[in-house]
């Protein structure tokens, strides 16, 4: 399948030295290559490659300032670096590794050896982002974790304040869950939570908002750039998904079937508040959900 074949970026501003790695990688990877380090940055952008082979000596911006850059970027941060260089002394191959290079090959390089390595840390890059993506999944529902909402809400808190935009949470709270735990099982209550997990990921798809398990029987919905009525409809719509279901639940005193309680709430965020003071609204209002009857949104 061409396109999951990883993707190499070989920087080197002489272009026969761009040739001979290429010629040696090209069977197995997808090339991308720039002649100076203004180029290689706005590729390793663009392209977001598996790995960086790089040359250190270039006119203009050199290859440990390009590395430097690549790993000062969160978003670049974790694609590995190779310097392949004809500086050889301790001190150049010392540098290299300081600014984040995870390995240092020297010129006149042998293809062999070149070859070996690119797919060893390939390897290795590979293993990092399967371990990076699942650290950020829910174990039990396979959604989205506390470490993922909270890394977005920090983010997606920044960017609304930067451009004045509301930003929703929707708290939804399983109701009468530990009795349904205690008749059912605890495994049928697993299940019970990875059935809700199911819903609410298939009901809230535009592009930007998250579904996440908060912990327990808790999830929230983070709704970036919404104003108050369209979390609520969200909301809404995500409490009536799941009586959908019909889920049974005999010993509930609200319904004959598992319910859920929200709180919803919306605030245009600023650089001096915290978010937690929306998860805090959000949490009283679902509180006052629980305190009407439960099975309701509360804005
Ligand atoms: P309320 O309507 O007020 O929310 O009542 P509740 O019974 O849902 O609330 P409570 O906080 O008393 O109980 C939550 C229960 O959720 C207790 C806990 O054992 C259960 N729970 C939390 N995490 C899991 C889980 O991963 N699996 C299962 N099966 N149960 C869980
Ligand atoms: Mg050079
Ligand atoms: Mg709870
Ligand atoms: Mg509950």
């Amino acid at each position: 399948m061409a396109d999951t074949r990883p993707k190499i970026l070989v920087v080197d501003d002489i272009p026969s030295n761009v040739h001979v790695l290429s010629r040696i990688l090209k069977d197995d990877y997808d090339i991308y290559f720039a002649t100076d380090g203004e180029k290689a940055l706005d590729l390793v952008q663009a392209r977001l490659p598996d790995l960086v082979l790089l040359d250190i000596m270039m006119p203009g911006m050199d290859g440990y300032e390009v590395c430097t850059r690549i790993k000062a970027d969160p978003a670049t941060h974790d694609i590995p670096v190779i310097f392949i260089s004809a500086k050889s002394e301790v001190e150049d191959e010392t540098r290299g590794l300081e600014v984040g290079a995870i390995d240092f090959i020297t010129k006149p390089i042998s293809p062999p050896i070149v070859k070996a390595r690119v797919r060893n840390h390939l390897l290795l890059k590979r293993q990092a982002d399967l371990l990076r993506s699942l650290s950020f999944l829910d174990g039990l529902t396979g959604i989205a974790n506390r470490r993922r909402f909270d890394d977005t809400m920090a983010r997606e808190w920044r960017r609304c304040a930067r451009s004045h935009q509301p930003l929703s949470l929707v708290i939804l709270d399983v109701d009468h869950f530990k009795s349904y735990n205690d008749h059912y099982g605890h495994q049928a209550g697993d299940e019970c939570l990875r059935m809700v997990a199911a819903v609410l990921a298939d009901r809230v798809k535009r592009t930007g908002d998250l579904v996440a398990r908060y912990g327990g029987e808790e999830f929230v919905c983070l709704l970036p750039e919404t104003e108050s009525d369209g979390a609520l409809q969200v909301a809404e719509r995500l409490r009536s998904a799941v009586v959908d279901c019909a889920i049974p639940h005999d010993y509930s005193p609200v319904a004959s079937h598992v319910t859920v309680s929200l709180g919803v709430a919306t605030m245009i965020p600023s650089a001096d508040q915290s978010s937690d003071q929306l998860a805090q609204m959000a949490d009283q209002l679902l509180y006052q959900a629980k305190r009407g009857g439960r099975n309701r949104v509360q804005g």
